[in-house]
């Protein structure tokens, strides 16, 4: 397709976005894209596939593939790279202990070739919760300032009430329409 073309369709709208969502186990990964999903906002489609849901934020069409975060997962996650767009982290802001392992998954999965044109979102999820680590302490241990091939925004926000979800969706429109 040519680029005026996908110029065009990404300004009015008409194409797909694909994104994925990944994070360890237990981070809030369903819980987020459940809240995606139902929000006022925001409509869906059914899903596509069994971890596949698409959202649409005022014409702007995401196709959110949820990704498995257990250890035996994590090893297929390049399968789901290519084409993507958008490369969602979400951190469980309380799990200092795994924070190291997510850096580690995070840099790793920067440097595949096919998400070098990706943007990333990290989600610093659990802010409700005592203890949570501030969006600044996640930002310097996962050494984000180190990223300069990537676009990269850390959005705090709680899951379970939706706070800082609509403010991240903004954001992933601010830059599918700035590619
Ligand atoms: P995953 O898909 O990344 O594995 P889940 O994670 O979405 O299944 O969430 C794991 C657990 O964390 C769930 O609790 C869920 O309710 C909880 N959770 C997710 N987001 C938040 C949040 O922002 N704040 C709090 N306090 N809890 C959250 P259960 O008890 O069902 O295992």
């Amino acid at each position: 397709m040519g680029f005026l073309l996908s110029k065009m369709l990404a300004v009015f709208g008409d194409q797909e976005h694909k994104v994925i969502i990944v994070g360890l186990d237990n981070a809030g990964k369903t819980t987020i894209l459940y809240q995606f999903l139902t929000k006022e906002a925001v409509h869906t489609t059914p899903t596509i596939g069994s971890n596949v849901e698409e959202i649409t934020v005022s014409k702007t069409h995401f196709l959110v593939w949820d990704i498995g975060g257990q250890e035996s997962l994590r090893a297929s996650w390049y399968s789901y790279y290519c084409n993507t767009e958008i490369v969602i982290l979400v951190v469980d802001s309380t799990d200092r202990e795994r924070l190291t392992l997510t850096k580690d998954e995070l840099h790793q999965m920067l440097s595949h070739e096919d998400l070098q044109k990706a943007s990333v979102l990290i989600l610093a999820n659990k802010q409700d919760m005592k203890g949570s680590m501030t969006p600044k302490e996640i930002s310097k241990c996962l050494t984000l300032d180190n990223i300069t091939s990537h676009s990269w925004h850390v959005q705090p926000c709680c899951a379970l009430t939706g706070e800082g979800l609509p403010a991240s969706l903004d954001w992933m429109k601010s830059r599918v329409v700035a590619n």
